[in-house]
């Protein structure tokens, strides 16, 4: 089997190139796989189902099409997206995978996650995830009217621009002692994430095991995907245009 692997697309109508080269894959490369992962960050900002535009729209007729040939879509959150719901899913044929996953590929049984909730030594964001990713605050944010919606989510945005930037290269990456905790306890050889936008495949070594953890790269100078199949697994990236 085939499988193919992309995260941190960030699309929005402001990058039009981004969109393209993604519609393009859809149609040349994905139908080649017998599934396509999405690990998060899909959309630049993603504030309700409910605020779906051309865009949105066009992306999930594309990912429907691909669909009804044959390749399965699967889409994690991230967290730029984890507002994507149902509604978005159905019209995508896509299944939305929980994070973390652990999903078999050609026998092995990999970890699939969108990264961020890895960053632990970054105090500030870990505390904001807790609050904005609770299904309380989650059902609030989501019945808010979709000006207040707009506003809070630039807001976030802006903010974090401002504080991101601050922040040493350590902070903003993975904790490599959550790595191994969370590869140990789900019993993985293997994780796949995105996120820290740092494309790399790094050996590790975990209770004396080999290990390795498969960092998808972000969809800004060029596109990035990760092909596994049964002869490996390539991680590469491609011109946008
Ligand atoms: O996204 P990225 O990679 O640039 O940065 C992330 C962390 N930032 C975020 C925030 C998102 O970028 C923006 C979220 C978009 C909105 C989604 C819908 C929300 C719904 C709201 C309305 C319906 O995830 C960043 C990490 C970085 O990854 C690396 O891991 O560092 O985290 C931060 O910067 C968080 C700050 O450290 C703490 C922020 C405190 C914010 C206070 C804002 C006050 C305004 C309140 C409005 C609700």
């Amino acid at each position: 089997m085939r499988y193919l692997f992309i995260s941190d697309l960030h699309l929005e109508a402001k990058r039009p190139d981004i969109t393209r080269a993604f519609l393009r894959l859809l149609e040349t490369r994905a139908p080649q796989f017998d599934a396509l992962y999405i690990l998060g960050d899909f959309f630049e900002v993603w504030l309700g189902d409910d605020t779906i535009d051309d865009l949105g729209r066009e992306v999930a007729n594309a990912l429907s099409r691909l669909a009804e040939h044959g390749t399965q879509v699967y889409l994690m959150h991230g967290n730029r997206d984890f507002l994507l719901g149902r509604r978005f899913c159905k019209a995508a044929r896509c299944t939305l995978l929980k994070d973390p996953s652990i999903v078999d590929l050609n026998g092995e049984p990999v970890l699939l996650m969108h990264g961020d909730s890895l960053c632990t030594d970054d105090i500030g964001y870990m505390r904001m995830r807790r609050w904005l990713r609770n299904p309380a605050s989650r059902f609030v944010l989501r019945n808010l009217p979709q000006k207040t919606r707009y506003k809070l989510g630039r807001k976030l945005r802006d903010e974090s621009q401002a504080r991101t930037q601050m922040k040493s290269a350590d902070i903003t990456d993975v904790n490599l002692g959550a790595v191994a905790q969370v590869m140990r306890d789900k019993g993985v050889k293997t994780l796949i994430h995105g996120h820290t936008h740092r494309p790399a495949i790094h050996d590790l070594v975990i209770d004396r095991q080999p290990a390795q953890r498969i960092v998808l790269g972000d969809w800004d100078k060029a596109g990035w995907a990760l092909e596994v199949d049964e002869n490996g697994k390539r991680l590469e990236s491609f011109p946008l245009s």
